[in-house]
């Protein structure tokens, strides 16, 4: 019997603020994808402006959650990880790539710990290089410029970038051994700003007019419905185009409602319209 396409998603839960596992649970099951969630800590919030947080670990739920799985056959046809807390985290994801990625699955790595040219709260330099290992098993990353630049080592720039920039970055980071980059936070002027779309060695620019506001949670709603669109057989570009387009229609949305950017974004009333780019239940 058939069985609908399943993906395992490895993130934190923040309780409040929309990112992680709060994004993608609901965004990787609108496009009609079951979700086997993984958490790797519950938080009261996220890291990005709270402070005084809850943070309760579950690193050594990882691997027993993992075994069980395997003692009754469930198997993944995409595993999607994004925040990770600690170097033994990422250990885990990594054997869980290793032991559960079939042949036609993917792995997507988001390596979330970085933005503006800083780190987030709770990490340092020795965790990018760690992440850099994550993504070297990867299928697809997913990162912006400053985890790129981390990563690889490079010097990080704010923009407008120039295209032997980007393209250098796009390089740099398909020598670490994914495939398929989708490098976030491309900009070449004030007006738009987008993603550049490394695949197999052929790069191409998604651009969309900037929108004001910078909202926390924006990088697991773009990752997330990613994943959700290539889950649903989008190639790389298309599934980035429409990733992109939710993430501003989110990004709009929010602008009505929220004003405090550590919220999150309106993600849930953006859906509808992602549904329908997919041409999902028609
Ligand atoms: O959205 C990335 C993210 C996920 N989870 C936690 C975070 C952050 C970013 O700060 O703090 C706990």
């Amino acid at each position: 019997m058939e069985r609908i396409n399943r993906v395992l998603a490895i993130h934190d839960i923040s309780g409040f603020g929309k990112c992680s596992l709060t994004v993608a649970l609901p965004v990787i099951s609108a496009c009609g994808i079951e979700t086997t969630v993984m958490p790797t800590a519950v938080l009261s919030t996220h890291t990005g402006g709270f402070t005084g947080y809850t943070w309760r670990d579950l690193t050594s739920d990882m691997q027993p959650m993992a075994d069980h799985w395997k003692s009754i056959n469930i198997g993944f046809d995409a595993i999607y990880s994004g925040y990770l807390g600690s170097f033994e985290q990422i250990e885990i994801v990594k054997s869980i790539v290793k032991d559960f990625k079939e042949e036609n699955s993917f792995f997507l790595c988001d390596p979330a710990m970085a933005d503006h040219g800083k780190m987030y709260a709770l990490f340092d330099m020795n965790f990018a290089k760690k992440m850099a290992e994550l993504c070297s098993l990867a299928d697809i990353i997913v990162p912006n410029f400053t985890e790129a630049a981390f990563m690889t080592g490079e010097e990080y720039k704010e923009g407008p970038y120039t295209k032997e920039y980007v393209e250098d970055m796009l390089v740099k980071l398909a020598a670490l051994g994914p495939k398929k980059i989708v490098l976030t936070g491309v900009y070449f002027d004030s007006d738009n700003l987008g993603c550049a779309c490394y695949d197999n060695g052929n790069i191409e620019y998604i651009m969309m007019p900037r929108l004001e506001g910078v909202y926390h949670g924006t990088g697991d709603v773009f990752a997330s419905s990613l994943c959700g669109a290539l889950m649903c057989r989008k190639s790389l570009k298309k599934a980035t185009e429409i990733a992109a387009k939710f993430t501003c229609g989110c990004i709009e949305r929010t602008l009505k409602y929220t004003p405090d950017v550590r919220y999150g974004v309106a993600f849930e009333g953006e859906l509808p319209k992602l549904i329908k780019e997919l041409g999902l239940y028609e």
